[in-house]
C-alpha cells in the first residue's frame, strides 16, 4: 500500500478541518445532510473536545460530515480516498450512498470514489463511526445493558477514545497507476542486495536507485529485479539512513524511501546488522491532551525529541498500529519500533475462559489475522520495524490459545520476515504459545500490583521468572513493561509509592536486576508519558505511570532514566 503523495501524475487534496458533527442512532442512514451538526475539528478523538459527559462517554455511533469539491485535474485518472485511521467501525458515505465499512480503528481505510460520482464534482462526504467494541473487533469488548442504556466493557487500560483520527485524503491516480512497492534488503556496508517487487499495470518500468545524499547509485528495468551496491549506507540506530526507490512507467512515478539493514534472532541475543541491539525505551500510546488520539506532526516530533533527549533506542507501539508520521520519523532518526496489533484485553473475561466460542473464537480470529495483513502492508518498507507483536498478554495458559496463536503465526511469517513478538504475563511454566514467538516480551509489576511498595523482594522474583522464559523457550527475553504510577509534583523522602522519588527507586531496582541476564535483550519502561484510561478506582486521572506527564513533562525519573542509559 503506497502512501498518496502529490508529484506530477499524483494529486493529494487533504480534508483536515472543521467538519459537522452529530450522535446518531442506530439505524442512522446519511441520506440526507445531518439535521442538528456540532462542528468538530478532524483529526482528533471526539472525547475530549467538548463539554458533555454524554459526548465523552457515548456509547454507539456518530456520523462526521464535510462537503467536498474536487478540483479538475481529479477527472483524469483513479480517485480515491484514505483515512488514516477512524474508529473503531467505519462506514463511508458519498452523497448518502455507501462505499464501504471497515473494522478497526488504527489502520487505514482506503477506497476508490466511482467515477460517476467524480464527475459532481462536489458531494457530501460521511463518515459514520461505530465506536462498540465486542469479540468481533480488536481490542474486544462487550457492551452490556439494554437500549437506550449500553455500557462500554473493556479489558484494556487506555481510554476507547474514538474519531477521525488521522489524515483524510482525496487523491487522484494516473492510468495504470503504480499500485504497491514492496522492498526487501540483505547485506552489510561492503555489498547490500535490495530486492524489490513493484506491482503496477504497466509493462515497462524503470527504476533508479538514489542513496541518501540523493546520488543515483544503481538502476533497473522491470518489476522485479535485485540490485546490488557496494559500499552502502547502512541504517541503524541513531543512523536514519535511507535509500529511495525511484520508480517510472509512462504514466506514473513513485519515490519509496527504505533503509538497508539486516535483523537477525538468536537464542539469547538480537542483531542488527550483526551486532547485538539492547532495547531501551518504552511502551508509548497516542495520547494527548483535548485531541485524544488524533495526529499531529508537531506533536510527534516532540515525542522523538524526548526519546532522543532520554537516551531511548526504541519504542513499542502498545497496543496498535500508530500513525504513519511515527514510523517516518523513526526510520529518519533510527529509532527501532516493534510494531503491535490490537490484540489487547484477550484475558480475564472471567468465569469464563477466554479462548473459546463465544468470547475470543473465530470471529476474533479473522479480525486479526485481517489486522495483522494490513499492518504488514502498510508498515513493510519502514527499516526502523524490526519486530511486529502479535498480542498484548492474552490468555496464554488456556488450552485455546494454542490452536488460536498457531494461525496467527503462521499467517504472519507468510506475510514477512520480520522476527515475531508476544507480550505476555503469564508465567513461563503455563505458558503455551511462547513457542511460536522469536522473542517473548515479558510485563511485570512486581512491587505494584503484587507486593505493593516493597522493593526488597523484586530483584529475586523478577530474575527468576525471566530466567524461566529463556530456560524452557530458549529465546531471547525483553521487559517490555514495568513501572509505577507517580504523580508528578508529589515529593516524598524517603519514598513513598506515587512520589516521584518512588518511580526512580522502582525503575532503577528493575534496571539494576536484570542488566547481567545475558539473554536479556532490552528494557521498556511503561509509560513514556501518562495517559487517558477509563475511570476507575486506581486510575486518578488516567493512568499515571508515564516517565512524562500527559503534556510531555518530565518527571524526575526522565533524569534518572536519561543518565542510566546513557551508560549501556
Ligand atoms: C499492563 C498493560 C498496560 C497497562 C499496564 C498498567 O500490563 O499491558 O496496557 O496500562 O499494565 O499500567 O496497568
Amino acid at each position: 500500500m503506497l502512501y498518496p503523495i502529490t508529484n506530477a501524475h499524483r494529486t493529494v487534496l487533504c480534508l483536515n478541518g472543521i467538519w459537522d458533527f452529530q450522535r446518531v442512532a442506530n439505524d442512522y442512514l446519511p441520506q440526507r445532510p445531518l439535521a442538528a451538526p456540532m462542528l468538530i475539528g478532524v483529526p482528533a478523538s471526539y472525547n475530549e473536545l467538548f463539554t458533555e459527559a454524554a459526548i465523552r462517554d457515548h456509547v454507539g455511533r456518530v456520523c462526521y460530515e464535510t462537503t467536498v469539491a474536487l478540483p479538475a485535474v481529479f477527472q483524469a485518472g483513479e480517485t480515491r480516498l484514505r483515512i488514516g485511521a477512524a474508529g473503531n467501525r467505519a462506514e463511508v458515505y458519498v452523497d448518502g450512498e455507501l462505499l464501504a465499512v471497515h473494522n478497526g480503528g488504527f489502520l487505514p481505510i482506503d477506497l476508490e470514489i466511482p467515477v460517476r460520482i467524480v464527475a459532481r464534482s462536489q458531494f457530501r462526504l460521511s463518515v459514520v463511526l461505530d465506536n462498540r467494541l465486542d469479540f468481533t473487533t480488536l481490542p474486544i469488548g462487550e457492551v452490556v445493558g439494554g437500549k437506550g442504556a449500553e455500557k462500554q466493557r473493556i479489558n484494556h487500560d487506555f481510554a476507547n477514545e474514538t474519531g477521525i483520527h488521522r489524515d483524510v485524503l482525496v487523491y487522484c491516480l494516473p492510468l495504470r497507476p503504480i499500485r504497491d512497492i514492496t522492498i526487501r534488503t540483505k547485506g552489510h556496508a561492503d555489498q547490500a542486495t535490495i530486492d524489490y517487487v513493484i506491482e503496477c499495470e504497466a509493462d515497462d518500468v524503470g527504476v533508479t536507485l538514489k542513496d541518501p545524499q540523493g546520488i543515483v547509485v544503481a538502476a533497473g528495468r522491470g518489476k522485479t529485479e535485485a540490485l546490488t551496491i557496494q559500499s552502502a549506507q547502512i541504517w541503524d540506530i541513531g543512523r536514519g539512513n535511507l535509500y529511495t526507490l525511484c520508480v517510472q512507467t509512462d504514466t506514473d512515478a513513485y519515490e519509496q524511501r527504505f533503509g538497508i539493514r539486516d535483523v537477525e534472532v538468536t537464542a539469547d541475543g538480537f542483531l542488527l546488522n550483526g551486532r547485538p541491539v539492547y532495547f531501551r525505551g518504552f511502551g508509548m500510546h497516542e495520547d494527548h491532551v483535548t485531541v485524544g488520539k488524533g495526529n499531529f506532526a508537531a506533536l510527534n516530533v516532540r515525542d522523538f525529541a524526548l526519546l532522543t533527549w532520554i537516551n531511548a533506542n526504541s519504542f513499542r507501539t502498545s497496543h496498535y498500529p500508530y500513525a504513519e508520521s511515527m514510523y517516518d520519523l523513526a526510520d529518519r532518526l533510527g529509532i527501532l519500533v516493534i510494531d503491535e496489533i490490537p490484540a489487547v484485553g484477550l484475558n480475564f473475561w472471567s468465569p469464563r475462559p477466554v479462548f473459546v466460542k463465544g468470547t475470543v473464537d473465530d470471529k476474533t480470529l479473522s479480525t486479526h489475522l485481517a489486522q495483522l495483513s494490513e499492518l504488514v502492508a502498510r508498515d513493510k518498507n519502514h527499516p526502523s520495524v524490526v519486530m511486529i507483536s502479535v498480542a498484548n498478554e492474552a490468555a496464554s495458559q488456556e488450552e485455546g490459545a494454542t490452536a488460536y496463536f498457531e494461525q496467527i503465526f503462521r499467517h504472519v511469517r507468510a506475510l514477512t520476515d520480520r522476527p515475531l513478538m508476544i507480550i505476555e504475563t503469564v508465567g513461563a511454566d503455563v505458558n503455551k504459545v511462547a513457542q511460536f514467538a522469536d522473542v517473548i516480551g515479558l510485563n511485570r509489576y512486581i512491587g505494584w500490583y503484587t507486593d505493593f511498595a516493597d522493593l526488597d523482594i523484586v530483584r529475586d522474583h523478577l530474575r527468576a521468572e525471566l530466567s524461566q522464559y529463556h530456560e524452557r523457550f530458549g529465546k531471547p527475553v525483553m521487559l517490555t513493561e514495568f513501572g509505577a504510577d507517580t504523580i508528578a509534583g508529589l515529593h516524598r523522602l524517603p519514598a513513598v509509592a506515587f512520589s516521584e522519588e518512588f518511580q526512580v527507586e522502582f525503575l532503577e531496582t528493575y534496571h539494576d536486576a536484570i542488566r547481567d541476564l545475558p539473554f536479556m535483550i532490552g528494557e521498556h519502561v511503561w509509560n513514556f508519558a501518562d495517559f487517558l484510561t477509563k475511570q476507575g478506582l486506581t486510575r486518578f486521572d488516567g493512568n499515571k505511570k508515564g516517565v512524562f506527564t500527559r503534556d510531555r513533562q518530565p518527571k524526575m525519573a526522565a533524569h534518572w532514566l536519561k543518565s542510566a542509559w546513557r551508560e549501556r
